[in-house]
């Protein structure tokens, strides 16, 4: 019965936070990316072009403190703008991680984003051009950050 199925659908719709990073802005692929989230089925239910704070990302990455490419990763999000998305659909947050590919370029699988178009990783360089939430949780405290009022 269709009353049935449609709420039960419509609870699993999502929100996640992605982030197009330095590295993506500076080279122009923040269209090549949204496309990709696009062309997915996803919906945007924001976009804006910013520049992270020091105090932002301290919130965002607080997981991260302390281990020993915090402090370049943090330098690396400051290095220019950065754009912040909030896409929509059901299982976004998964999707999206998929989407994105593996953490590091060099090994994330051809297809993805990072491996399609990422490449450099280090300590120090650690470009793997996106962000996006990896858990309910982790995107709604991360939409909280990055789009108040949302
Ligand atoms: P994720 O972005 O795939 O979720 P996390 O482990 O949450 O990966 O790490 C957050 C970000 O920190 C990564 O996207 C990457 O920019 C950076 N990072 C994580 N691990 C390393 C590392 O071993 N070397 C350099 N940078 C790293
Ligand atoms: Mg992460």
């Amino acid at each position: 019965m269709t009353d049935v199925v449609a709420p039960a659908l419509e609870e699993t719709i999502e929100r996640t936070l992605i982030v197009v990073k330095p590295d993506g802005v500076r080279r122009g692929l923040s269209g090549e990316i949204l496309r990709r989230v696009e062309a997915k089925g996803y919906t945007l239910a924001a976009v804006r072009l910013m520049d992270a704070t020091p105090e932002l990302l301290a919130a965002h990455y607080a997981e991260h403190e302390g281990k020993p490419f915090y402090d370049p990763l943090v330098d690396f999000m400051l290095s220019g703008p950065v754009l912040g998305v909030v896409a929509e659909g059901q299982g976004v947050i998964e999707g999206f991680r998929s989407l994105a590919g593996a953490t590091n370029p060099t090994s994330a699988a051809p297809g993805t984003i990072r491996g399609d178009l990422g490449r450099d990783w280090g300590l120090r360089v650690q470009q793997n051009l996106v962000h996006g939430s990896d858990s309910p949780e982790s995107a709604a405290r991360e939409i909280a950050l990055w789009f108040p009022g949302l």
